[in-house]
């Protein structure tokens, strides 16, 4: 390849032009109105404004993308992840137009794109799964009793949900019908699509994902696991490589199920099989079929550049190395500093950048796509920057990523760097005894701290005067500002 479209903005598209320079790969960028100044469209060989600020006219504008990809001559499409990353018809286009999409085939992503589908897929594989239904739900009077079969508390998901939208925790048979009436018309309406399927639910699960590198040539190797629990609201906070509860045989388990759920959609390419992990057990949930926002941590710890794999592996190239070249080097860390206030329910901050200063350091990495002195645009993801840390085991990569989050020096917006530093410092993460609920069960929202009802505050305050009251009536007193006392008098 010559020339390679970067269809996507900030740092993924830098990330993804370092790659292309190393390899002697001329980059062009396409940039909508809100991204004229920033640093990817700098970094480019060429660059065209595809439209105005808004994704569905820039960012997602497929056949746009595809013209420019065509009058400039380039040989591939890399989609980077999240916008136009997961979208066959895509996919399609740019292949019919000639040009290589960096990323797997339509088929393999409209599979797993379908949760009901990738069951289908990887039934005859022998893949752990959750209990439950491998077919969407026709008829509710026998779905509950397939539901009473599994046992409550069960899940209902949407068949074409995924990443945690449209799910629904059902905790007895009694709420189970309104439940499923409910989850069916939020997924026509989320979805155009009211299929949905049944699963006992998982209370307290482990959100562990296995990388994998997929060739045309039939070989699937994988990188080992990603463990992100660390999340609030499917918004993922901390990724870790290695994780801290997998034993070598449960790795070797969960690796070898993850290639083969590759094999079972005939995958190509970078693409990363979510597991749920609780009490040594893990089970299949999804696959993404793109280059994921945490690929960092999986490249610390194994020294492989995942996107010079998905350009090799997109030229038809073999795979140069095999399961057994692979090895895990120490621990990485990534928390994802976003623009937003953990102060106030997390409300995006988005503004300038009036001091932007990298923390810097032997095993510190940063990727992000802003200058000091330049604005977030309001209309993207508020993410500013990922930074990683590799040290030789985990308390390493923990104390290296607290010296660098506090040496970050951002000022002008809020952002979530302080809460970064809370999670990877809590004794819970540090001594690995974690799960998906952790910012739930340690994070107090300021904003949403409890204040005591009147009636709360009044009646501890009628408690404290009647003990008072009887060890010393004289010197038991009530508050001068206790409002209904006052009233009553
Ligand atoms: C589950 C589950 C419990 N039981 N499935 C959320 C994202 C989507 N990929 C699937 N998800 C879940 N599926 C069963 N049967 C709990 C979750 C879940 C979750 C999973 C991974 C990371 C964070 C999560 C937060 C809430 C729920």
């Amino acid at each position: 390849m010559n020339k390679i479209l970067i269809a996507n903005r900030g740092e993924i598209a830098l990330r993804i032009m370092r790659t292309c320079k190393k390899m002697g790969i001329n980059t062009l960028a396409i940039f909508s109105e809100a991204d004229a100044d920033a640093p990817f469209v700098k970094f480019a060989d060429e660059a065209v404004c595809v439209g105005p600020p808004e994704s569905s006219q820039s960012y997602l504008s497929q056949d746009k993308i595809v013209q420019v990809a065509l009058e400039r001559n380039v040989d591939g499409i890399h989609p980077g992840y999240g916008f136009l990353s997961e979208n066959a018809e895509f996919a399609e286009k740019v292949t019919k137009a000639g040009i290589v999409f960096i990323g797997p085939s339509p088929d393999s992503m409209r599979v797993m794109g379908d949760k009901l589908a990738a069951k289908t897929a990887v039934k005859d594989y022998d893949i752990p799964m959750v209990p439950g239904v491998d077919h969407a739900i026709e008829d509710v009077k026998s779905a509950l009793e397939t539901a009473k079969e599994i046992g409550f508390p069960i899940l209902i998901k949407a068949a074409a949900g995924g990443g945690g939208k449209g799910m629904r925790v059902v905790n007895t048979q009694e709420e189970f019908e309104s439940q499923m009436d409910r989850a069916v018309s939020e997924a026509v309406s989320a979805f155009g699509n009211g299929a949905v399927f049944i699963e006992k639910y998982i209370g307290s699960p482990r959100h562990i994902e296995i990388q994998l590198l997929a060739d045309t040539h039939g070989n699937v190797v994988h990188l080992f696991e990603r463990e992100c629990s660390i999340q609030r609201r499917h918004q993922k906070v901390v990724e870790e490589a290695p994780s801290s509860v997998l034993t070598p045989a449960l790795r070797v388990q969960m690796g070898e199920a993850a290639c083969k759920v590759a094999k079972a959609c005939d995958y190509v390419g970078a693409g990363t099989v979510e597991f749920l992990y609780d009490s040594g057990k893990f089970y299949f949930l999804e696959m993404n079929t793109r280059l994921q926002v945490e690929h960092p941590v999986s490249e610390m710890i194994t020294g492989v550049d995942l996107v010079y794999e998905q350009i090799k592996i997109a030229n038809g190239k073999p795979l140069s190395f095999s399961q057994e070249d692979l090895s895990i080097n120490g621990h990485a860390l990534e928390v994802r500093v976003y623009a937003e206030n953990p102060k106030n329910d997390f409300l995006p901050d988005v503004g300038t950048l009036e001091v932007y200063n990298r923390p810097v350091g032997e095993g510190v990495r940063v990727d992000d796509g802003l200058e000091q002195g330049m604005d977030i645009p309001i209309f993207y993801d508020p993410m500013i920057a990922k930074l990683i840390t590799h040290g030789k085991d985990r308390q390493e990569a923990i104390a290296k990523m607290t010296k660098a989050i506090r040496e970050y020096d951002i000022v002008g917006v809020e952002t979530t760097l302080e809460f970064c530093d809370f999670a990877i410092n809590h004794e819970a993460f540090v001594s690995g005894d974690f799960d998906t609920h952790f910012v739930k069960h340690y994070f107090q929202d300021p904003s949403k701290s409890l204040s005591p009802s009147n009636e709360a505050v009044e009646a501890a305050q009628v408690a404290s005067f009647l003990f008072a009251y009887r060890s010393d009536p004289d010197s038991a007193y009530i508050p001068a500002d206790f409002s209904s006392w006052k009233k009553g008098r």
